[in-house]
């Protein structure tokens, strides 16, 4: 054990080691995560409290959903519509319903008060032919990860969607709320505008552990990853490192539980006093995130909001038309990256099966009415017009 800890960390320990219940274990050592010196000396023992918090927590989650019985409890699910499902998410009282209702133009209660919506409300946001579901979610509260507030309900809805939208109120201390929320979210496995660590770990009958790219393990040797490996019963895989990976980054991949998510921040109430000097400070602070600030009732920046919201959802807007007819009206969401053969998969079976080439106008054609081959990559806004 490094002999740099501090007392409060070693308060901490002495409590998890003393603590009986799942619960109370599990609030000793986020203690002891929160009071261990952060530096290269205590990486390993923090990774090992991380692996012990996640464990516990899984157990603590399994513990409750028995003591329901499986049934009953509340339940924010809320069934996908359009081509995305977006939360916004944030403290309570930030504007979230005010900005649901600017954007979607529905009416849903607004209150200065904290915990005016007490479930997920969904409504839709129609952004150049697609329609995007927009989930304004329960105010999220310090202590959330740990079953606070609308606790675990409200942490598997946010889960669900496909991208976030952070509200933090600019003219309070937007730096401090977003951290808070980063920190409940990132406990329940919530990765924001972050990437998968680049390791392929590719597990084979027997043979043991192999490690193709040894030389980018950060801080830490082959036989450190293989004990992690281990520990998770991992004994016979091929694990492949393309790039410089930490023990933490091992840790995350083989987390099966952790979901990445794009993100963007609204910083909202941008015309009280105090918003000037709290977006500064949100801007320097943040660095992953882009942030927009707005005025919902000046009106003020709402405008772009949609194109950003659509820019995170990883997704392109496709119109089909069948020979000699019209451009459909409504576009056809598709993945980013989707090619010629995925647009007529989903248009039709039969245009799959039989497909012979297409034509294309936009973005992704070298000139008007391309023809092209099933394989050609469409780009956002696309035109295409499959022929069998
Ligand atoms: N000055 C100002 N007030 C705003 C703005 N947007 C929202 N508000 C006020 O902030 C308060 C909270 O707004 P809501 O939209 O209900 O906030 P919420 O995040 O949905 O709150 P909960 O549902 O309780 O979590 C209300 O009094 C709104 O009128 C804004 O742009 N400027
Ligand atoms: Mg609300």
């Amino acid at each position: 054990m490094p002999s740099n800890v501090t007392p409060e960390y070693l308060k901490a320990e002495d409590a998890y080691k003393s603590a009986k219940s799942p619960k109370d274990k599990l609030v000793a050592l986020e203690l002891m995560l929160s009071t261990i010196p952060k530096h290269k000396g205590t990486e390993k023992m923090q990774l090992q409290i991380k692996r012990n918090l996640s464990k516990l927590k899984k157990e603590v989650e399994k513990e409750k959903e028995l003591k329901k019985g499986g049934s009953g409890g509340t339940s924010f699910f809320v069934r996908k519509e359009g081509a995305a499902q977006v939360a916004l998410a944030g403290l309570p009282n930030s504007g979230k319903s005010t900005i649901l209702n600017k954007l979607t133009g529905k009416d849903v209660d607004i209150g200065h008060y904290a915990f005016t919506t007490v479930k997920p409300t969904p409504a839709m946001l129609q952004y150049k032919g697609i329609q995007i579901q927009l989930v304004d979610m329960p105010g999220l509260i310090e202590g959330v990860s740990l079953g606070k507030g609308m606790g675990g309900p409200l942490i598997s809805a946010i889960r669900a969607v496909d991208a976030i939208v952070i509200l933090v109120d600019l003219s309070v201390d937007p730096v401090k709320d977003l951290e808070l929320i980063l920190k409940e979210l990132e406990a329940k496995g919530l990765r924001l505008n972050k990437k998968v660590p680049n390791i392929e770990i590719q597990k084979i009958p027997t043979g043991g552990i192999e490690i193709i790219g040894e030389n980018f393990l950060v801080e830490c040797n082959s036989q450190d990853v293989k004990k992690i490996l281990q520990e998770e019963r991992v004994h016979n895989a091929i694990v492949t490192i393309k790039e410089p990976v930490t023990l933490t980054d091992i840790f995350e991949v083989l987390d099966s539980s952790l979901e990445y998510k794009r993100a963007i921040i609204i910083g909202t109430k941008g015309d009280l006093p105090g918003s000037k000097e709290g977006l500064e400070k949100l801007q320097n602070h943040v660095q992953n995130f882009k942030v927009f600030p707005v005025s919902a009732i000046n009106n003020v920046n709402l405008d772009i909001l949609p194109s950003e919201i659509f820019s995170i959802l990883g997704i392109i807007r496709i119109y089909t038309r069948s020979p000699g007819r019209e451009i459909d009206n409504e576009a056809m969401p598709m993945k980013i990256d989707s090619t010629a053969l995925d647009a007529a998969k989903k248009v039709h079976k039969n245009l799959y099966k039989n497909f012979k080439f297409a034509r294309v106008w936009g973005d992704s054609a070298k000139f008007d009415g391309q023809r092209v081959g099933p394989e050609h990559v469409l780009r956002d806004g696309d035109i295409i017009e499959i022929h069998i």
